[in-house]
């Protein structure tokens, strides 16, 4: 039996990647600088790995920004537009490239985009998107691989294993830039350059490689599978002597199981946590020879494995293939994974007791090989841990399951229909037609984040704090009157991150001092754990936004996370349903939106900038999620009065698939991200006659450009073409707390500006 594992965390244990990258950035330290420091942490990786006794240990899982776009460097897929980057300016380097398409490249007179970034499958990890031509060509372009897998070898001898993701997975996650083809059929030209790349990996000395290939989880077309196919077996005819691996995960094979067990590969590695069942239909498929890596140590949790549950699985596969074909791993890429959980020094012994991060989880690895081999002593510490967990009554709270078992239509339905609640609150608010607000978060200045790092180090006192806070509240709101927005908001500036904000103040969820997980090439967040049953103790916004409201007479709009995007963005039980969850969260901030309501707020937001990602990768699983996350939405919104006017803010928003469900949420006014599409995505809308107000993103807030507001008067026309214009806002496509100021303040006045244009354009009569 081996060991192995995916790929490891790579920010550093105290997130020293990025502040290398930020500094490289602004040019505060030399590329050298950079690359030293790129160097040292894979050394601590390798030795962390190699300490904890895994035998197959990844290499090239290190990126100073995204692994797939290190793959479009090694394949040579770089779109022309960056063509300059290296030709015109001199002095610059393949990093300086790799950063250009990465972030855009605005510097020595050149103005170019960044590539386009998307979730990865269902996590909370950004990738950027490869992007493709008809005639394209691949070449090895990058040698980064080669390097790291040398330097890996030097230490690990026959321990390293390059890994790569594979090259259907990788057509996969891209997108066309052309119209009249299908990025799939260019499987051809590819894999030439994977074999080229394989084989000089052999030469290097390399006997495993390990290929993902994620989407063997997925719902395949037949091009698609056929694609796998050709591919695996084109490789297998053209290289020898290196075993390759190919690692599924997130999701079952179901399906594509035959297809998968008879790649003509070394090993094939399957997810267990997120589907168990599928060992069963593994083994019963699988051919004589093909060895078995099963992930068994949650990669996208933090809680510590349960050895007994593991063992049974490890004993199933003995029995049907034997112990020297099966590999024993985490369950995916410990990317997902906070890096330490030795560093949190602040953290009670006993919640600990029930926890692993990335380190730790290599550790349970070897332990459950250990214990398959005869170890007792260790499998009775472990059942201690899970047993002190499942009986706990911090996480067991009887007066919380009994709230959600009561759940009827009541507490989930407004009183009223959308139509009198709308005129209900325009005789209210009394708002201009196209009416001008933002999504909530104002830029949080460096001042900001310092502010908040001096007092969680307690060099300034709360009263000091919150002085400066209340302060920068009180500049954005006289700053939002003075442009002439409509409906204000109170900036955010109390708030770290819209859901870990939310996780430090509620019952039954936990937070770490370091458990920081990559989000995006530099960003980081760092997910609050929900380990027990959800109840609010205290009002948690209500100070804030009644401080906000009492500074202007303008209207100030509340803002609450929901309880899907709360739930997607922290770590979440494993003992219990997410649905379950998702209406605990649901009955705290529902009972939060009638604190503000009682306050005398009378537009609260409901943020659901998560609810397409959580998403389930497989069709089959959609209607569920939606049916429970449409409820949970609507339970937070439920109990208000008509005159009470609930937003919800959606990001990433792919809609066609899910905008009934979306309709169902029953918001009030819905703003989305619509303005890179150029409105694209308001056909879905439009086609299913949307009842309800919305607001399309009209100023894409991923970049510093300051929109004109031509531009965005002539979004606004498009949009007006598509619906009804009396139910439209006017906003910008997301929150702006990553933007600076002043691309900020000339953007919203440019957007205010087109408003009312607009309002002289348009007619919103009907
Ligand atoms: N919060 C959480 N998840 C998210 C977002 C979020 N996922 C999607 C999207 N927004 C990702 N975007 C970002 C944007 C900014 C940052 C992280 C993710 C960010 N992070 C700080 C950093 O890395 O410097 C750290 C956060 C902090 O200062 O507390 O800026 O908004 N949960
Ligand atoms: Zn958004």
């Amino acid at each position: 039996m081996l060991t192995q594992n995916l790929g490891y965390p790579r920010i550093g244990s105290h997130r020293q990647l990025k502040k290398a990258c930020e500094n490289y950035w602004a040019g505060k330290i030399t590329l050298k600088e950079l690359h030293q420091l790129g160097r040292s942490i894979r050394e601590e990786n390798r030795n962390t790995q190699l300490q904890a006794g895994i035998d197959l240990i990844p290499c090239n899982d290190f990126s100073y920004y995204d692994q797939v776009l290190d793959m479009s460097l090694l394949l040579g897929n770089i779109p022309e537009r960056y063509a300059p980057v290296l030709s015109q300016i001199k002095g610059n380097t393949e990093t300086d490239l790799y950063f250009a398409m990465a972030r855009g490249y605005q510097q020595n007179g050149l103005d170019i985009t960044a590539m386009e970034m998307t979730k990865w499958l269902d996590t909370n990890y950004h990738y950027i998107v490869p992007e493709f031509k008809s005639k394209q060509k691949f070449s090895i372009f990058s040698e980064k691989i080669f390097g790291e897998f040398a330097e890996a070898r030097h230490l690990l001898g026959n321990k390293a294993k390059p890994v790569l993701l594979g090259p259907v997975s990788y057509l996969f996650v891209g997108k066309e830039k052309q119209e009249g083809f299908n990025r799939i059929d260019l499987i051809k030209n590819l894999v030439t350059v994977y074999v080229e790349i394989i084989n000089q990996l052999k030469q290097q000395g390399a006997t495993w490689i390990q290929l993902d290939e994620p989407i063997l989880s997925l719902d395949l077309s037949a091009k698609e599978k056929d694609a796998l196919n050709f591919a695996y077996r084109y490789i297998a005819n053209r290289v020898s002597d290196i075993k390759i691996m190919v690692a599924t995960y997130f999701e079952g094979l179901l399906e594509n199981t035959h297809l998968a067990v008879n790649l003509p590969i070394a090993a094939l590695h399957i997810d267990l946590v997120r589907a168990p069942e599928q060992l069963e239909d593994v083994l019963e498929a699988i051919p004589a020879g093909l060895q078995l890596s099963l992930g068994l140590v949650d990669g996208r949790n933090v809680w510590k494995n349960d050895y007994e549950r593991s063992l049974g699985f490890i004993k199933k596969a003995i029995e049907k293939i034997g112990d020297d074909r099966l590999i024993i791993a985490p369950s995916c890429s410990l990317l997902h994974s906070p890096v330490d959980l030795e560093l949190e020094t602040a953290l009670d012994s006993e919640a600990k007791s029930w926890m692993a991060f990335a380190k730790q989880k290599l550790d349970e690895v070897r332990e459950l090989k250990l214990i398959t081999k005869g170890n007792t002593e260790l499998l009775v510490a472990n059942n201690e841990a899970i047993k002190s967990r499942r009986n706990s009554n911090r996480v067991n709270n009887p007066k919380v399951a009994k709230r959600v078992a009561a759940i009827t239509t009541v507490d989930i339905d407004r009183a009223s229909d959308f139509v009198t609640r709308q005129h209900i609150q325009r005789q209210r608010f009394a708002l201009p037609a196209l009416p001008t607000t933002t999504i909530g978060s104002f830029p949080q200045t460096d001042d900001i984040r310092q502010l908040r790092a001096r007092f969680k180090k307690a060099e300034i006192t709360e009263d000091e704090y919150e002085q400066a806070l209340k302060q920068a509240t009180i500049d954005v709101i006289r700053w939002q009157e003075e442009v002439g927005l409509d409906v204000l908001v109170h900036g955010e500036f109390e708030r770290n991150d819209m859901v870990e904000y939310f996780g430090e103040q509620l019952d039954g969820f936990l937070f770490t001092k370091n458990g920081w997980v990559q989000s995006y090439g530099s960003r980081c967040v760092k997910p609050p754990v929900i380990y027990g049953d959800v109840s609010r103790p205290v009002d948690m916004t209500v100070k804030w936004i009644t401080f906000a409201d009492q500074q202007t007479k303008k209207l100030m709009k509340g803002m609450l996370t929901g309880p899907v995007t709360i739930l997607q963005w922290s770590f979440v039980r494993d003992d219990q349903e997410r649905e379950t969850t998702a209406y605990q969260i649901a009955l705290a901030i529902h009972d939060e939106v009638l604190a503000l309501e009682k306050a005398g707020i009378g537009i609260i937001q409901v943020d659901e900038a998560a609810i397409r990602e959580g998403l389930p990768l497989r069709k089959s699983k959609h209607r569920h999620y939606l049916t429970w996350a449409v409820k949970a939405f609507k339970i937070t919104a439920s109990g208000v009065k008509d005159e009470t006017q609930i937003h919800t803010h959606m990001c990433y928003s792919e809609f066609n698939n899910i905008i009934e469900h979306i309709a169902q949420m029953d918001a009030d006014v819905i703003t989305i991200e619509t303005s890179r599409s150029q409105m694209e995505l308001l056909q879905a809308f439009a086609s299913f006659d949307y009842p309800n107000e919305i607001g399309p993103g009209i100023y894409d807030i991923h970049s510093p450009r300051v929109p004109t507001a031509e531009e965005m008067v002539a979004l606004l026309t498009k949009a007006a073409e598509l619906l009804p214009p009396k139910n439209l806002w006017v906003n910008p496509d997301c929150g702006l707390k990553t933007r600076k100021w002043p691309e900020t303040k000339a953007a919203i006045a440019n957007m205010v500006a087109a408003a009312r244009e607009a309002r002289l354009k348009i007619s919103t009569e009907v």
